[in-house]
């Protein structure tokens, strides 16, 4: 195999070569974690960042060069076809999600999805088929929810693993973001449910989903949910714009189909109540996740806005002088952070994408399953599909494991 050309040659290590679809938001989070994740972990495999695909040959090139892959396709289906490609990231909307990772996968590809896995449980459903038909020849499957891979969620997960929380008696998340709370922001693909499936439901209940799942180790039983629209309809996009923001063209509208904000609460299946609310209508709130846990030993709160930090209240302590304490997830003893810089010099957003990266080379190096896994992902849909349903018929639903 061909060397990367700008790093050293290995011969010990082989090379394990990339293409990915889509360039926009997720394609550049995901590009840097590529190109940065050799260059400061030691990863048991060298990494070639081959091609990158999208359908505008110009904007693709222009990616390609800005991103740093090294050739281009037209067509997802080409970059699936080249034998110098053994790795498919998907970074499109979910749409395209299951076609793409189906057909990568029949041709031998591992594949790392962006989340959420589909736009329905039945999609989802023959992506894990498909990852279970691929599994027996070594081709591994992963789901992007690059959240987990914060230091301080990593450490959430391992303190209430480690027994230090108790019975978890209470799981409350949110994720809150305000970017079309104007009512003349343009129709994205993300509020139109042919594309995106559902709106802040998927798009970003999906992670806290996720993530009260990863932390706690328990799954979600059943929902009772409401979604709502605030804004029915929305200008158009006055151009190719494929970001959070972009010019609207204020002549022609279309209807938003997708929901603006999802809440509802849920009982995991280990007994512990949750309280979830996703929403992209929380004015002033541009990317908040905030996570507290509640068990019978102690607790545990995070908020994306403060990354770094996790706020801990060990039960045990004296009640004088006890209380949440604020842990700086910087020490090298923290997951994740001995590969970075020196206690309390602060990660952002784009390094959870990294580690994504590094765990899951590590995974297919190792020969083992890459976590989450499609299943996983599934599992995220369903819980989804519940509220939904929760909210169309004003019932509790279990969600179908
Ligand atoms: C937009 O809501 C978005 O980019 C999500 O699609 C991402 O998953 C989230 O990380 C940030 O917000």
């Amino acid at each position: 195999m061909t060397d990367h050309p700008d790093l050293p040659a290995d011969a010990a290590r082989e090379t394990l070569s990339v293409g990915m679809v889509g360039y926009a938001f997720m394609g550049a989070a995901h590009s840097q974690a590529w190109r940065n994740a050799p260059r400061f972990f030691d990863l048991p495999l060298r990494l070639r960042m081959r091609a990158v695909a999208g359908r505008n040959p110009d904007l693709v090139a222009a990616a390609a060069a800005r991103l740093g892959w090294e050739s281009t396709e037209t067509s997802w289906r080409s970059l699936i076809d080249r034998d110098d490609v053994d790795l498919v990231d998907i970074c499109t909307p979910g749409d395209t999600h299951a076609e793409i990772a189906i057909a990568a996968l029949a041709a031998g590809k591992h594949v790392l999805c962006e989340k959420p896995l589909a736009n329905s449980v039945e999609e989802a459903e023959a992506m894990v088929a498909a990852a279970e038909r691929a599994r027996p020849a070594g081709v591994r499957a992963m789901v992007g929810f690059t959240y987990r891979r914060v230091p301080a969620i990593a450490l959430a997960r391992r303190l209430v693993a480690d027994g230090r929380l108790g019975r978890i008696h209470h799981v409350r998340a949110q994720y809150l973001q305000d970017w079309i709370v104007d009512p003349e922001a343009p129709l994205s693909w993300r509020l139109d449910k042919d594309k995106a499936g559902s709106g802040a439901l998927g798009d970003i209940g999906a992670h806290i989903v996720d993530l009260a799942q990863f932390i706690t180790g328990d799954a979600i039983a059943s929902v009772s949910g409401r979604l709502e629209t605030f804004v029915t309809e929305r200008p158009l996009p006055a151009d190719h714009h494929t970001g959070l923001s972009g010019a609207a063209d204020t002549a022609r509208r279309g209807p938003v189909t997708v929901d603006d904000a999802a809440a509802f609460i849920a009982r995991f299946r280990g007994g512990a109540l949750g309280v979830f609310e996703a929403t992209r209508f929380a004015l002033g709130r541009k990317n908040a996740i905030r996570i507290e846990v509640n068990g019978s030993r102690g607790s545990l709160a995070f908020d994306f806005e403060d990354m770094n930090v996790l706020h801990f209240h060990d039960g045990d302590d004296d009640a004088a002088t006890g209380g949440f304490r604020r842990i700086l997830a910087t020490e090298a003893e923290h997951p994740y952070m001995a590969a970075w810089w020196p206690p309390g010099h602060l990660i952002g957003y784009e390094h959870s994408f990294t580690h994504q990266v590094v765990d899951l080379v590590n995974d297919l190096a190792a020969g083992g399953d890459p976590s989450p896994s499609f299943a996983d992902g599934l599992q995220v849909q369903r819980v989804l599909a519940a509220v939904e349903t929760s909210s169309d018929s004003a019932t509790w639903q279990d969600v179908t494991p």
